[in-house]
Parts: C-alpha cells; sequence; structure tokens
C-alpha cells in the first residue's frame, strides 16, 4: 500500500480536472486575448473558470479575481505593491504580519525591511494563531497593511479572520490573508470576512500546479509586479495559462461543493488517527482540533527525530513531512512549534499528516499501524529518549511552554 499524507504540501489532480482541462491543450488552444474562433472559445471557457471560482470564495464580482502562477506570486504582488502604492511616496510606513507566515510573506517582508519599511512579526500563543487585541495594539496610523494567514499549513490552525477584518476595517488599513491552506478545505467567504485581498494556489485543492489566484476587493487598483499586455485589464500581463486556469475552475468548485460534508469525512479519519497516535506515551499535538483545517495534524514524538521518522514511514510507502515541503531541506526545527515556544528538542520531531477527501480508511489504518511500529524502532535506538519516564501526551498546553 502507498499512503500520501502530505496533502499540505500539494494534491493529486482530480481525475475530473484533468478530463476537462485535456481538450484545452491542443483542441481549442487558441489565445483567448485573439479575437478569431480560436481565440473566442478559449474566452468563454476563462469566463466560466472566472464564475467558478469567485462563487466559490463568494467574491461580490468577477472583476474581482485575478489569475497568477500560484500564491507565491500572489502574496508577492501584494506586498511589493502595497509597499509601492502605499509606503514609498506616502505617509505610511508600516506592515504586519505574523511570525508564522509562509516563507513567500515572510521572505518578502524581509526584503521589504531592507527598502525602509517597518515590519511587525506578531507573535502567536499557544494555539499557533495571533491575537486580535494583541495586533490591535501594534496598528498605528503609519500601518499601511496587516497581512495574516487564513490557516497554518504546518498546523492547520485557523486565525480569527473576520475579527481581524474588522479591525483593519475599524482602523483604515487594508487586510490581506494567504487564504492557501483555507481554500477549498473550510468555508471562506470573502466578504463576510473583509479581506481586501485574498492568495490562493490550485494545487492544494486538487488543481494543478502552477496557477492561483489573488482576489481583490472592489478590484481597487494595484501596481501590477508583471507589466506587459493588457491581460486581466492590464493588472496581471502575460497569456493566460487557460488549461491549468480551466482546471482551478473545475477543482474548486468539486472541493467547495458540500463542502460541510466533505469536511466531516476528512475530520473523522484525522481524529482517528489524531487519537490512536496520541496513545503512543509522550506524543504532542499542536492546536485545539476543533479549530484547526479538517485535514491536519502536527504531532510531535519525544525522542524521535522528525526527519528519521519520516525515513521510517517513507520505507513504509507513507509520505509525511517534517513541516513546510519549501523548508524540508534545511534541517531546522519546526518553525511554528519554535514560534509557540516548545522546546528545542520537541520542536525537531514534529510530522506534519495532512490528508485529503482521497483519503481512505484502510490508508489510515496502514498508517497508525506503520507509525506506531516506527515510533517503537526508533525510541529503542534513541540515547535520550530511554533516560526518560514515559508521560501521558496530548494537546500542548500552555503552561507546557517557555
Ligand atoms: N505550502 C507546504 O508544504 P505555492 O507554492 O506558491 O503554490 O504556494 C505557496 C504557499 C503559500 N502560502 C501557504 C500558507 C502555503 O502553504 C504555501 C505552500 C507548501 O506547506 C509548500 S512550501
Amino acid at each position: 500500500m502507498e499512503v500520501y499524507l502530505d496533502n499540505n504540501a500539494t494534491t493529486m489532480v482530480d481525475p475530473s480536472v484533468v478530463e476537462v482541462m485535456q481538450p484545452f491543450f491542443s483542441e481549442i488552444y487558441g489565445n483567448p486575448n485573439s479575437l478569431h474562433r480560436f481565440g473566442t472559445a478559449s474566452h468563454a471557457a476563462l469566463g466560466h473558470a472566472i464564475d467558478q471560482v469567485y462563487k466559490a470564495i463568494n467574491a461580490r464580482d468577477e472583476d474581482d479575481i485575478v489569475f497568477t502562477s500560484c500564491a507565491t506570486e500572489s502574496n508577492n504582488w501584494v506586498l511589493k505593491s502595497v509597499y509601492t502604492d502605499y509606503i514609498k511616496h506616502g505617509e505610511k510606513d508600516h506592515i504586519i504580519t505574523s511570525e508564522v507566515e509562509h516563507p513567500s510573506v515572510l521572505s518578502t517582508c524581509k526584503w521589504l525591511e531592507e527598502e525602509g519599511v517597518k515590519v511587525t512579526y506578531l507573535p502567536v500563543n499557544h494555539q499557533g494563531t495571533v491575537d486580535v487585541e494583541i495586533l490591535k495594539s501594534f496598528i498605528t496610523d503609519k500601518t499601511a497593511l496587516v497581512s495574516i494567514m487564513w490557516a497554518s499549513n504546518e498546523t492547520g490552525m485557523i486565525n480569527p479572520i473576520k475579527e481581524i477584518g474588522e479591525v483593519c476595517r475599524e482602523k483604515g488599513v487594508l487586510f490581506h490573508s494567504d487564504g492557501v491552506q483555507a481554500v477549498g478545505k473550510i468555508p471562506v467567504d470573502v466578504q463576510e470576512a473583509g479581506v481586501d485581498f485574498l492568495s490562493f494556489s490550485a494545487h492544494k485543492f486538487h488543481g494543478p500546479k502552477g496557477v492561483g489566484g489573488l482576489f481583490i476587493k472592489d478590484s481597487q487598483p494595484l501596481t501590477p509586479l508583471l507589466h506587459g499586455g493588457e491581460q486581466m485589464g492590464g493588472r496581471r500581463s502575460g497569456t493566460l495559462n487557460v488549461p491549468y486556469i480551466v482546471g482551478m475552475g473545475k477543482a474548486i468548485e468539486l472541493a467547495t461543493t458540500n463542502i460541510e460534508e466533505k469536511m466531516a469525512q476528512i475530520k473523522a479519519k484525522r481524529d482517528h488517527l489524531e487519537d490512536e497516535l496520541l496513545k503512543i506515551p509522550d506524543t504532542f499535538t499542536v492546536g485545539n482540533r476543533e479549530n484547526r483545517t479538517p485535514n491536519t495534524l502536527l504531532i510531535s514524538i519525544k525522542g524521535v527525530e522528525g526527519e528519521a521518522m519520516l525515513w521510517d514511514l517513507n520505507n513504509s510507502n507513507i509520505a509525511a513531512s517534517t513541516g513546510s515541503a519549501c523548508a524540508s531541506e534545511d534541517l531546522e526545527a519546526n518553525t511554528v512549534m519554535m514560534a509557540i515556544g516548545v522546546d528545542n528538542e520537541l520542536a525537531h520531531t514534529g510530522i506534519r499528516l495532512s490528508l485529503s477527501r482521497f483519503t481512505t480508511d484502510e490508508e489510515i489504518e496502514y498508517t497508525i499501524k506503520h507509525f506506531k511500529q516506527a515510533v517503537e524502532r526508533l525510541r529503542e535506538i534513541s540515547s535520550s529518549f530511554a533516560k526518560q519516564q514515559p508521560t501521558k501526551g496530548g494537546e500542548v498546553q500552555e503552561s507546557e511552554l517557555h
């Protein structure tokens, strides 16, 4: 058996998504900006995909959606263009984000600091989420933007997005949310949340890689990241990747139709997996599972290095990760665990397991069995673990953190 539990890194493309994309490679291949019949056929498909996307996130208008190559591009675009439009020649000089954002936000913020922007990296609480009162205390009349992820890629923990949106509106500050791990996993309503910008990426909800988007409230002006032709009204130039956009439209429609039902099914499997793994002494999970994306579990196993565990799981054909796929080669401790105050040794033992709607009960049972065997084997050879008395594990509590 092969078990793929790294769906926060990327997902399998749904076979029905592949099917709708197929004709747009060699049959309906016109440039959607061309005026001949090849172009108008592609253009019509594009219009349908925009409809699917804007309805899925409850945008007010289809013009509020701009397609990009991925969420990394969307995140870069918002941050760099808010700098160009509101900070570089204006009165404002400040952006607020959190310590646990994805590197596409954090690295861009570091770059902006070199350009003279003041950036506040908000700490997170023991659940790994942002505290609204702390956010409020950092907003000044110099703050141009707040950028806080909707849900964490590492823990699945969901931030209080609606409350953050209210604070930003009240204070007259723009609000961007990286919605990559929320769209297609939990209900996302951009109007209810009060976000000005929302980034998303198709490959996180069973669409193709290399296509994503940015929701821009009321199509407000934002200096383009890519200048060029008139595609997307000149807001994002470059010939549109029609097959991938068509695939994203279908994928978001499939993921968000009856989403509550899909969430309940995935959550039942995740909760069972979590309950069983927590029976292993000295294992800890991060964050209250009721406030997590239903597919995600970050678990620490005392005395077992995350990389060793991954290796063992891989030998049993189980794919997991120690955190973000784009940081998997640095062998650093899990960044979210460090941010919430878990000790360094435990933060090196984090394993992220992320399910999808294609994960089966048999795969979960197989994972439970092989996970337990791997822990047993690795603890036997762990010099640090042998010296300790086992304790009952569970969700990491505030009192255990420093
Ligand atoms: N996170 C993970 O293993 P791209 O690669 O551009 O499609 O998406 C980037 C991105 C942005 N924000 C969040 C919250 C994300 O989770 C990701 C991708 C993967 O966690 C790969 S690093």
